[in-house]
């Protein structure tokens, strides 16, 4: 196609005309597939039943086996005599445990461990300008489900770690299913889909002991990224705090490639996909992370689960930056094919098309966790694809994976995975057939069954290909020139960094390039970070004990874009959780009224104290949610030092479980409360305090005068202030800025 139509593709092209004159007109559309219910809503000549899509294989009040035959017990073996040998013919016995040899599916070969939501798309309308798609175009609300996930950890790996995070979206439209299959980092580590089985092979354990598992902080993963200097880009995200995010809550989401958008009069245009967080990109600092992948490895899975069953439900808006549609696929001269680029938003601004709520926790964790299957060429009109490399080979791997994974090619009758749109497809048979096909003649046309179905044009929704030119190449195993520039946008990304987090960055390649064995993967990623800066070459040469290369190449005087960093705003604290540790028995009011107000805050309060049960049983028990023994500072936001008793007396002192007597008299503070007082004030939390809580502080270490600790009169009174602290996230000026 020439430059000129490029951007003036006809309404759509006319439906060709077919091969075999169609045997019929198109009259009433035909009914929705059986497959659209549920086998038990579906009797098998294909007539309701009257059951409830809703349910699965869980209807009457008696246990049956799996054909529906009552059972009278369930606990025992059928035997010759009680002590005797167990029956072969026990047929209930070898269903029983036949199904469970089976439970188990393959996980995904990556992101195989996540959680998901269901929840609701409301389109603004703002997109119709470039898109028909009518679930952008108008505006109208749309069901979701959205599945987060670690990449490299197995299924029961921690949520923790240092990785990057899927961010994969199903919109149930009424023209399709639509699957913006993204991550939480804008870019990716290859540019190419063929070189994907190796970067995942070196990120994996390694082959011959299985370790390290879920971790990047090892000899194969550093060995790739450094051989292939494509991966600097995304390899410098994870390094900085968006490999750790705080909550799947408090996280970006892009869909990395460029994707090419189709209005309804065929114009088209280049967009890249952005999801932003209501409550702001937030990020747990790296030691926090390790505590928590030891004391609670479900960490995002448990946070995610906890908001939506509380009513606080996550928001995403949804944007997209905008770029002509040009021959060139560049702007401002990046390339728009190469997903190791991004474009700054000072350059491209995100516009919003529609807000993301997620509103309701899956009810059956394998069912719609495990086997929901995404796949990138789940396209509706309105939205298709660009000749990024990446994105060619995705479309192949996510239709070929689900196969092995969900056994057999009929994973798009998995209830999760229905589409809410007419289905009438000529696909019949296969592993797992759930659909009881009427009719005789599945191909088309046909003169049999009414000549159904039908094709449709463009114009009665049918999904056209934008017909792109492909120019007149030779068939050749290269990348483009522009593909070669592997330092400049990582360059980009650490100038528009802060201190404190180009602090930690330094600290997180030094972190892992300290587990690597090998002396030269070390040697060889000190020449990648001098070729991105000279003083992040220095520092984390400095943490190795080696010396620092020079660059090899001129280092590009690239503008900084300040929307990169998570620093410098403020955000809403609505579902931030307040740890108030009381010693259980001083100012239980000002315990009562500091709950309150965090609640009234849209926060949620955690009492911590000595045991557990009710304090002040009698009259308005407070329930204890943790005790010393199982709290640990990562579980809350910020801290809330209860008054406790008058100086001298023991502050918070360790007490018997049994006898609820001090069992060390004469010690000043619990050294459980002066752990979670000083972590909190080392990974730069908001602390507040009333009635002699500077004494349990002082005996951690911390002075009243320190930043971000605040004194007050009164619980409440404190709480505001620790509020506006938590806004800004982090008390940033704790942390050493040594760049
Ligand atoms: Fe992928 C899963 C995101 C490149 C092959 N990928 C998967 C998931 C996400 C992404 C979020 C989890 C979906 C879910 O929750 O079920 N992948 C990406 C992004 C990429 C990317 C943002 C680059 C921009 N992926 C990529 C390439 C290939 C794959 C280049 C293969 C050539 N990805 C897969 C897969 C998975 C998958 C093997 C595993 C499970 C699945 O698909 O359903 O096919």
């Amino acid at each position: 196609m020439s430059d000129e139509k490029r951007n003036d593709i006809p309404g759509a092209p006319a439906p060709q005309p077919p091969s075999v004159a169609e045997p019929t007109e198109p009259h009433e559309p035909l009914p929705a597939k059986p497959d659209q219910e549920s086998p038990e809503a579906v009797s098998p000549t294909g007539k309701p039943t009257g059951a409830p899509a809703s349910a699965r294989a869980q209807s009457g009040a008696y246990l049956t086996t799996a054909q529906g035959a009552r059972l009278y017990d369930s606990d025992h073996s059928l035997k010759a005599g009680a002590r005797g040998p167990v029956l072969l013919q026990d047929h209930h016995l070898r269903e029983k445990i036949t199904h469970f040899d089976h439970e188990r599916i393959p996980e995904r070969v990556v992101h195989a461990r996540g959680a998901a939501a269901h929840g609701i798309f409301k389109g603004y309308g703002t997109a119709a300008k470039v898109t028909k798609a009518a679930f952008l175009a108008k505006d109208t609300e749309t069901p979701v489900f959205v599945r987060f996930s670690t990449v490299l950890g197995s299924r029961g790996s921690s949520d923790t770690v240092r990785d990057t995070r899927g961010f994969a979206t199903k919109f149930y439209t009424e023209e399709g299913t639509f699957d913006l299959v993204g991550n939480n980092i804008p870019v990716f580590f290859i540019q190419d889909a063929i070189k994907f089985p190796d970067i995942i092979h070196a990120g994996k354990p390694h082959p011959d002991r299985e370790i390290p598992q879920a971790q990047s902080a090892h000899d194969t993963f550093w060995d790739f990224v450094t051989l292939h200097t494509e991966a600097t880009h995304h390899t410098l995200w994870n390094m900085s705090d968006r490999g750790i995010p705080r909550s799947y809550r408090m996280m970006e989401g892009f869909g990395v490639h460029t994707f090419r958008l189709v209005n309804n009069e065929g114009a088209t245009t280049l967009v890249k996909f952005h999801w932003k967080p209501k409550l702001g990109v937030h990020s747990l600092t790296w030691e926090e992370a390790q505590i928590t992948n030891g004391m609670d490895p479900d960490f995002h899975r448990r946070d995610l689960a906890d908001a939506i069953e509380a009513g606080a439900f996550p928001q995403w808006e949804l944007g997209i930056q905008v770029f002509p549609d040009n021959a060139e696929q560049t702007f401002e001269g990046i390339d728009l094919l190469d997903p190791t680029n991004i474009v700054p938003e000072e350059l491209a601004p995100v516009q919003p098309i529609g807000l993301l709520t997620l509103n309701a926790n899956p009810t059956n964790y394998f069912a719609e966790t495990e086997q929901v299957a995404f796949h990138p060429g789940h396209l509706v009109p309105g939205i298709d694809i660009t000749d990024d490399p990446l994105l060619t080979g995705r479309l192949f791997s996510y239709l070929d994976t689900q196969i092995s994974r969900l056994g057999g090619p009929n994973f798009a009758q998995l209830p999760i995975n229905r589409t809410h749109a007419p289905v009438n497809d000529m696909l019949r048979d296969g592993m797992h057939q759930t659909a009881v096909h009427a009719g005789t003649a599945p191909y088309r046309p046909n003169s049999l069954d009414g000549g159904c179905p039908f094709l449709a044009g463009a114009d009665n929704g049918a999904y056209v290909e934008v017909p792109v030119d492909v120019p007149a190449a030779k068939k050749v195993r290269e990348a483009p020139e522009s593909f070669s520039d592997h330092f400049s946008q990582p360059r980009l990304f650490w100038r528009s960094m802060t201190p404190v987090e180009r602090e930690h960055i330094i600290a997180a390649y030094t972190f892992e390039l300290s587990k690597c064995y090998e002396q030269a993967i070390k040697e060889r990623a000190l020449q990648v970070l001098a070729n991105i800066d000279p003083q992040l070459c220095g520092q984390v040469a400095d943490g190795l004990g080696l010396p620092a290369p020079e660059p090899t190449v001129a280092l590009a005087d690239t503008e900084p874009s300040p929307a990169l960093s998570q620093l410098g705003q403020t955000w809403p604290v609505e579902g931030r959780i307040v740890g108030i540790v009381t010693d259980g028995e001083t100012d239980l009011d000002g315990i009562r009224s500091a709950r309150r107000a965090v609640l009234d805050a849209g926060m949620v309060p955690l009492v911590i104290a000595p045991t557990g049960g009710l304090l002040d049983a009698g009259k308005d028990p407070i329930a204890v949610q943790r005790t010393f023994a199982n709290a640990r500072s990562v579980e809350f936001d910020a801290l809330l030092l209860a008054g406790s008793p008058a100086p001298g007396a023991d502050a918070y002192g360790a007490r018997d479980a049994k006898a609820g007597e001090p069992t060390s008299p004469g010690t000043a503070v619990d050294p459980r409360v002066m752990l979670m007082a000083a972590e909190v004030y080392r990974h730069g939390k908001a602390i507040g305090g009333w009635a002699g809580a500077d004494a349990a502080l002082r005996a951690a270490g911390i002075t009243d005068a320190a930043p971000g600790v605040v004194l007050a009169g009164s619980g409440v009174e404190a709480l505001e202030q620790v509020a506006q602290l938590l806004g800004s996230h982090r008390v940033w000026d704790r942390f050493p800025a040594a760049v």
